[in-house]
């Protein structure tokens, strides 16, 4: 099995490179490296110390065929992704090189033109390279959880389930339709407006495409040298909220709650989504098909996960206190939840169920990089109005 994964070199896309190697699949991937440039600019660091690239590039292409060693940005280099794709003859793609934060969306009109042009119009490059080079190449994309929002009623995954009744016509099947997505940020709408573009792409040219609505994703990935750990951002951009909350309880910092804390959203570690994207991999859909699964391990508010550190961080000797701090999103912090996500455990997904051991375990070992905290970068700026 050939896997090409866009954004190697990722929180993400570097651990799943190194589970993949390891179980014998090919690997190979491209990045432009914004991540690293971004993280800098907003004047943080990953709290985990990387692997230079050229270091990444050799430690990835000792075990297999790595191709890694173009920088390629996506959007409108058609002509560049195609000679990708051509030269890797990948069975799967897993494109992960999108923009991943909401709050640098929402910065100011500049980093909502640029997180908007490079997701869609990147996702829109790699689809028409797709088209030309490798039609029946199985594309999984890596979207979100969060271009649904939090509506008042159970989330499917994906497409509606049901049919409408007319009077005229009888039972209207709505099995085709996509669910009405409501996304909270500038980036989330990226994705949702990806969602529709590959649907669209999928039935007019027969793609096959994996799309996976991932909830918030947390931890490190697994280890055995320190070239192989990924990065670990903490900061108010690229930080998620767990990340966030372990690396302040050990500088005694108190949990950005962010508002009422009521806000509930799907939670994995990063090691079930890396188990998640293999079982993608290793079950297709059938061809000209777009499927969606939502990936998540189970639903948590944010003041739930705040007690969980808090008594994961006491277990450690370390006393943290909740600071509530003015929301600076818009959105709502009290509401009802209800994804399904039932697709992934049929495949075979073993979700890790004691979260609270994972962040234990999690606390302890970014105890190791304690020194390379900078506080200044854990309060938000970013305000949604
Ligand atoms: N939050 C706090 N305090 C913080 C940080 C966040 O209370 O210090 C709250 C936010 O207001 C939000 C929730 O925690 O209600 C989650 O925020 P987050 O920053 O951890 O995650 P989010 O912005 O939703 O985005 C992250 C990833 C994104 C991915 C998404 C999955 O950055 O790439 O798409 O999680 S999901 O949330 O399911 O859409």
């Amino acid at each position: 099995m050939r896997v090409l994964i866009l954004g190697i070199d990722g929180y993400i896309g570097h651990s799943l490179a190194l589970h993949l190697l390891k179980k014998g699949y090919k690997v190979g991937g491209i990045d432009d490296f914004s991540r690293r440039r971004r993280v800098t600019e907003v004047g943080s660091n990953s709290l985990t110390p990387i692997a230079s690239e050229v270091d990444r590039d050799n430690l990835l292409g000792t075990f297999n065929d790595f191709l890694g060693r173009t920088r390629l940005y996506l959007p409108g280099k058609l002509e560049a992704v195609k000679t990708i794709l051509r030269h890797y003859e990948p069975d799967t793609i897993v494109h992960l090189a999108e923009m991943p934060s909401a709050p640098w969306s929402m910065m100011d009109a500049l980093h909502s033109f640029i997180t908007q042009s490079e997701n869609i119009v990147g996702t829109l490059s790699l689809l028409w390279a797709m088209k030309e080079v490798c039609p029946t190449v199985h594309l999984i994309k890596l979207g979100t959880m969060g271009e649904y929002g939090t509506p008042e009623l159970d989330i499917p995954e994906g497409m509606i389930d049901g049919c409408l009744i007319s009077k005229d016509y009888g039972p209207c099947p709505l099995d085709r339709l996509p669910f009405p997505r409501s996304a909270g940020s500038f980036y989330h709408l990226s994705k949702v407006h990806d969602t529709h573009n590959i649907i669209f792409a999928c039935k007019i040219w027969g793609l096959c495409s994996t799309d996976i609505m991932q909830g918030v994703v947390f931890g490190l990935n697994e280890y055995s040298s320190p070239e192989e750990i990924t990065r670990f951002d903490y900061d108010e951009y690229f930080g998620t909220v767990v990340n966030r909350f372990c690396v302040q309880s050990l500088i005694g910092h108190p949990l950005t709650i962010y508002g009422a804390g009521g806000q509930t959203r799907g939670y994995l570690p990063l090691k079930d989504s890396l188990q998640c994207l293999t079982i993608a991999i290793d079950n297709p859909p059938s061809p000209g098909e777009y499927r969606t699964l939502n990936q998540f391990e189970s639903t948590y508010s944010v003041n739930s996960l705040a007690k969980l550190v808090t008594e994961c961080a006491l277990d450690l000797g370390l006393k943290v206190d909740s600071g509530p701090i003015d929301n600076p999103r818009v959105e709502a912090e009290k509401h009802y939840y209800n994804p399904v996500h039932q697709k992934l455990f049929k495949l075979g997904y073993v979700p890790t169920t004691d979260i609270k051991g994972e962040i234990t375990k999690l606390i302890g070992q970014l105890d190791a990089f304690k020194s390379r905290i900078r506080p200044n970068v854990i309060l938000p700026k970013t305000k949604w109005r």
